[in-house]
């Protein structure tokens, strides 16, 4: 198989030209970088709380629950590249006999995973700072991360007053006892959200910033894709989260320029053009999953038939046919006797540099997302303003 058909997938059929959605989409799903994290501790310490505090309430409920054993469930968003290890049953009564299990469980669970993107990438073990002592249970959790070399962060919850702040103190000694060449000080204490002591005082929401910049240093060098993904999916580090999203669409915008580039070399006459069209939209796809943005069908259709109109890419017919856009074989003739592979290149990169610019545009740095405007035309208009500034 060539290399923009690999690029391409099931996403258009050489045959008729047809570019087809709903597979671009999935198949940009499927490829987005991902993150596992395990997030562990007794039951009721905060964590689906913090889960939601970092990640979004309505996202995480969107999320898919997938009970995988008695103690550990996952959620699952592709969206977000995420997939979140819950541990669940974890009680003060029988607790000797629920850890053996969950401690099974959880080797089992690894010991099944086929590669790297199935086992937790990063750990979070939970701590009720509001607790008399730390309990054996909590020491048990960091081991069995610390066993498996997953890297840890340990997260005191409800640290609202003094009183929390000593048993946090009192607790990092403990747990450095054993741990602390395997935490290096990953220490971190938050109050997920506000706490009403009475009605003049709240204890504000807070910690929860530095438990991403922690967790973001904790991933190991040779876990890029997953710290990235982790950065994309926090809603609460809006910079780093643009950040990270500009800098995947980038490398996306790349590999997808290099697969035009292979399309234009390709040998077959009035070919070339329906393929790097195909190939456009598909990077538009992927850019869009990038940035989380799942505009509907019909906008995205208006969205990539104006894209293609700004560029050379004008001259390749276009019908739409139901959810899928159809550029007709041999439309591309018009343009001569073809693409030259440096022209597909550079093609590709104005357009897919120019769309992660509208894609900035619109982000709303508040929400944490591209909010586009009701009508297409103006993100046309906006986009062919980019194609200009960046020539
Ligand atoms: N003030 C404050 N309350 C918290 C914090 N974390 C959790 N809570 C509260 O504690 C209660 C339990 O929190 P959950 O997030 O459901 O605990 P959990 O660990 O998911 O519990 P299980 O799913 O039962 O294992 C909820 O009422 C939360 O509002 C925190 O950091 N600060
Ligand atoms: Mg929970």
């Amino acid at each position: 198989m060539s290399d923009y058909m690999d690029y391409l997938g099931d996403s258009y059929d050489e045959e008729s030209g047809e570019f087809n959605q709903e597979r671009a989409k999935n198949k940009a799903l499927n490829e987005k970088e991902k993150c596992n994290i395990i997030i562990c501790g007794a039951s009721g310490v905060g964590k689906s709380t913090l889960i939601n505090a970092i990640f979004g309430k309505e996202v995480v409920k969107a999320g898919t629950r997938k009970p995988i054993t008695q103690h550990l469930e996952k959620i699952i968003i592709p969206e977000k590249g995420i997939c979140l290890w819950d541990t669940k049953g974890i009680e003060a009564e029988n607790y000797q006999e629920t850890m053996t299990s969950l401690k099974n469980e959880f080797t089992q669970a690894i010991d099944n995973a086929k590669d790297d993107s199935d086992i937790p990438h990063i750990g979070w073990v939970c701590i009720k700072a509001s607790s008399d002592r730390i309990e054996e249970r909590d020491l048990t959790l960091v081991r069995l991360l610390a066993e498996r070399k997953i890297p840890a962060v340990v997260v005191f919850t409800r640290v609202i007053g003094k009183a929390e702040r000593d048993f946090v103190e009192k607790a990092k000694l403990i747990i450095d006892e054993k741990y602390k060449d395997f935490l290096q000080g990953a220490y971190i204490s938050i109050n997920s959200v506000p706490y009403e002591i009475d009605e003049d005082t709240t204890v504000k929401a807070k910690g929860l910033e530095s438990l991403i910049e922690v967790t973001e240093e904790r991933f190991p060098e040779g876990k890029k894709s997953a710290k990235n993904a982790f950065l994309k999916a926090q809603r609460l580090e809006i910079e780093k989260r643009l950040v990270a999203m500009k800098d995947g669409a980038r490398k996306l915008v790349h590999v997808a320029s290099i697969a035009a580039g292979t399309a234009g070399a390709s040998p077959i006459p009035g070919s070339d053009a329906p393929i790097i069209a195909a190939i456009q939209s598909t990077m538009i796809y992927k850019i869009n999953t990038e940035f989380e943005l799942d505009a509907d069908s019909s906008k995205m259709t208006s969205i990539l038939t104006g894209v293609m109109g700004v560029t050379a890419l004008a001259q390749v017919g276009k019908t739409i046919v139901s959810n899928a856009l159809k550029f007709i074989p041999g439309a591309g003739t018009l343009i001569g006797a073809g693409i030259s592979a440096t022209t597909a290149i550079a093609i590709t990169e104005a357009v897919g540099h120019a769309y992660i610019a509208v894609l900035e545009k619109f982000f709303d740095m508040e929400k944490g997302e591209v909010i586009f405007p009701e009508e297409s035309a103006q993100i046309i208009s906006a986009f062919k303003q980019m194609l200009n500034y960046k020539k």
